[in-house]
């Protein structure tokens, strides 16, 4: 059974007018977020199971709707705290193994990811961290071949960090819908050299975007310490090892099937929910495999086995991811959903991308994987100055 958050809620406005009144902020900070209303879904749910759910729950002040297999509460979260240590097992009492999930759910829920370790370093994330796009690849569906050669992607590098890119994500495999994927020798031809030169020259933390085992290994060799995986870790057994054994970070994205096959798999029912329960096992597969928690980030995979709603319908609703408890990365840059929203060719999307980020900001998301990186940091500063008064 999964615990899924529904929505999520804005307790700061609380705390600082109970702050600015002279409550001490700690006080005030907890006071708000224990008031703060919570909505969220327990999924599957034993029949056996739902009855003294919903006794617990009226006794703990938490409303609570159960369906075929369902239920949903909505509460405050010291309610909700209450109906979670609710359990133990006696006959008046709801269940053990719901009572932990929801435990786990609520300790989850209360990680505050301000910063995501590397194998280099640790990176602050109280603002928006830019991670520039570096697509050394001939058919990028909207950077295609523009960094291809060695010299031209070192170009590219300096003039992100110029522009403040706080990341750069060197990738040497187009992932677009249809895209065929080049073999593992021609990806580290591409990638490695690209990863040393950029990494020595500039500073900066860069990350490897593949689902290859054997790029990953070769290029933290080379200098990376963050692996970008948008197949969330499945498609190579032995990529959770790689990254476990460097001490990496790693952004697990959410996809379905393969890049060449995902858009036939866009099919769901609550795609907000789903995409958050997929992430969360990946998640829990990667912490098993002895990967830090604080070295990953989750990210929706915007535009990957997504239509143009599911892509909107899952930045409306990040709050089902950011409840997991890790810092979460988006990706909208240039893709087909701003396109349907606005009418503007790929070559036209920035101004897109920039609204898109803030949106996503706005809803929790901490780091911005974009082309243009000027103009995301831009829009984002205002995000940021908004958030942080
Ligand atoms: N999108 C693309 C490639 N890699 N990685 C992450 N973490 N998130 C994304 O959304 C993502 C990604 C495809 O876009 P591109 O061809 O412009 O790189």
């Amino acid at each position: 059974m999964r615990v899924t958050a529904l929505a999520g809620e804005v307790p700061a406005a609380l705390a600082s007018a109970l702050a600015a009144r002279g409550l001490d902020p700690v006080r005030a900070e907890a006071l708000a977020a224990g008031g703060a209303q919570v909505a969220l879904l327990l999924e599957p749910l034993a029949d056996a199971d739902a009855v003294p759910l919903m006794r617990e729950a009226a006794a703990a002040g938490v409303d609570c709707v159960t369906g075929d297999g369902w239920a949903a509460l909505v509460g405050t979260l010291a309610r909700l705290g209450g109906l979670a240590r609710s359990g133990g097992g006696g006959p008046s009492r709801i269940p053990e193994r719901l009572s932990a999930e929801l435990g786990r759910f609520l300790s989850d829920r209360q990680e505050r990811p301000e910063a995501w370790r590397t194998a280099r370093r640790t990176i602050p994330l109280e603002r928006s961290c830019l991670v520039g796009i570096l697509n050394v690849t001939p058919d990028s569906f909207s950077d295609g071949g523009a960094h291809f050669a060695p010299a031209d992607a070192l170009a590219g590098a300096r003039a992100m960090r110029e522009a403040g890119a706080a990341i750069l994500d060197v990738g040497g495999e187009s992932t677009r819908p249809g895209a065929t994927a080049p073999d593992e020798a021609e990806e580290l031809r591409r990638v490695v050299p690209v990863v040393r030169a950029v990494a020595a020259e500039t500073g900066l933390p860069v990350s490897v975007d593949t689902r290859h085992s054997r790029v990953a290994a070769a290029a933290l060799a080379a200098g990376a310490e963050i692996v970008n995986d948008v197949s969330g870790l499945e498609h190579d057994p032995r990529m959770a090892a790689v990254v476990r054994d460097a001490g990496a970070g790693v952004v697990i994205m959410h996809m379905r099937g393969e890049p060449a096959t995902m858009d036939a798999r866009a099919t769901y029912a609550d795609v907000a929910a789903e995409v958050a329960a997929e992430l969360a096992e990946r998640r829990d597969r990667a912490c098993e495999a002895g990967i830090a928690r604080e070295a990953i980030v989750l990210d929706p995979g915007l535009g990957f086995a997504k239509r143009p709603e599911h892509n909107f319908a899952v930045l409306d609703r990040l709050a089902s991811i950011t409840a997991l408890g890790h810092p979460v990365m988006v990706g909208p840059s240039r893709k087909r959903f701003l396109g349907a929203a606005t009418g503007a060719p790929v070559e036209r999307r920035d101004a897109a991308t920039a609204a898109a980020c803030v949106a996503a900001r706005v809803r929790g998301a901490r780091l911005f994987r974009v082309h243009d990186v000027a103009r995301a940091r831009e829009a984002l500063a205002v995000a940021d100055a908004m958030l942080a008064s």
